[in-house]
């Protein structure tokens, strides 16, 4: 197991979903972006080598291998939305410090490993526990731990939180955490800690690398560029909000004028399920999208809508979703300190000749 060769070892690699990528339904692993905090972690994370420890307020402190996880317990699959938290981030004005990702820090894909809920209970999880600390081995250029995120008790135990070794019914690539990783479907993506190796039960909130002061953190209330920070009423991000991309046509795109194309894309949200979406189509009017089943609450769900353009020349189109409790992406951006969670409706330029 080796990094892949056109990824540098001695750099942070990051990078979007490619574009076509994006228009289907599961995201193959070579496309779905990645986000890596550090560098790639060194051989303790190797398959043969990986032993998963269970720590802390547990009646029995456990360390299984891999062989151990996938024959002691069953493998179980989830078909989930990952979404870094900063994804749309490079929208917002005026800009926030962190990574300028466009639209494409997103994909779909089926996980297949243990239930997180099932190891827990083998270790015999004790009563006060209420949050997990999550670890692994890879680290910064200057040799900090990279990142330790972890997820409250309740998600742990949620029958859709694994701990996958599997992607997409392959094992799961070393780009995005393999041999072990958290899955925790509806939570941002820094809650999905890659090359995990050790599960630690606390009482609190974890404390590791990048969990504490701003990271992955939103005010309580709505903070504008030029307000006062007290992260004391910042919040760790749990539940993802409702969102939406186009994926046809493409930015950019020529279509034709007065013949009918089809418009459509994606939405997804954390816990609250999409209800619906509407296509905004310039000057053409919006229209209610026909939205399709999904492969399972956690996946993002198809919409498509029909659209004849009535005028020569650009135009803007844009999709806006709602999920069944009634939430709506705002129009615009959604700014706050850190950029995250940037849920405006996403707007694509097109030309009609
Ligand atoms: N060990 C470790 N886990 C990690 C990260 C990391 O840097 N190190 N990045 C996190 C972030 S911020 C995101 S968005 C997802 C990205 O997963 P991917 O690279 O498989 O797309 O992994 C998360 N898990
Ligand atoms: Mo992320």
């Amino acid at each position: 197991m080796t990094a892949p060769s056109t990824t540098p070892m001695d750099r942070t690699v990051n990078r979007e979903t490619p574009w076509p990528a994006l228009d289907r339904a599961r995201t193959a692993a070579a496309d779905l972006f990645v986000r890596n905090n550090g560098l790639w972690p060194d051989a303790a994370s190797q398959p043969e080598r990986l032993r998963l420890e269970i720590d802390g307020l547990v009646g029995r402190p456990c360390s299984f291998t891999l062989d151990e996880l996938r024959s002691r317990f069953e493998m179980r699959r989830v078909t989930a939305v990952l979404e870094c938290a900063g994804n749309g981030r490079g929208a917002l004005e005026p800009p926030t410090e962190g990574l300028q990702w466009s639209n494409g820090a997103v994909g779909c894909a089926e996980y297949g490993g243990v239930r997180l809920g099932e190891l827990l209970a083998a270790a015999e999880v004790l009563p006060e526990a209420r949050h997990l600390g999550h670890h692994s081995p890879d680290r910064t250029p200057t040799g900090e731990v990279a990142l330790s995120r972890g997820i409250p008790i309740w998600k742990a135990m949620a029958p859709e939180t694994l701990v996958a070794y599997e992607m997409n019914g392959e094992p799961l690539s070393f780009e995005h955490g393999g041999p072990l990783r958290i899955v925790a479907p509806g939570f941002p993506g820094a809650a999905w800690q890659k090359w995990l190796t050790r599960i630690e039960v606390r009482e609190r909130e974890h404390d590791g690398a990048k969990m504490t002061g701003l990271d992955y953190r939103l005010p309580e209330t709505p903070l504008g560029p030029a307000d006062p920070i007290d992260p004391a009423t910042f919040r760790v991000i749990e539940d993802m909000p409702v969102k939406s991309i186009i994926t046809h046509p493409a930015g950019g795109s020529v279509v034709p004028l007065g013949e009918s194309i089809e418009v459509r894309g994606w939405a997804w949200s954390g816990a609250v399920p999409v209800a619906s979406v509407e296509v905004l189509l310039d000057d053409d009017g919006s229209v209610e999208a026909s939205m399709e089943a999904t492969e399972g609450p956690w996946a993002w769900r198809r919409f498509r809508a029909p659209w004849t353009p009535g005028r020569a020349g650009s135009h803007v189109i844009a999709a806006r979703a709602s999920d069944v409790d009634g939430r709506r992406q705002p129009l615009d951006q959604a700014w706050n300190p850190r950029g995250y969670c940037n849920n405006g409706c996403h707007r694509v330029d097109v030309s009609v000749e």
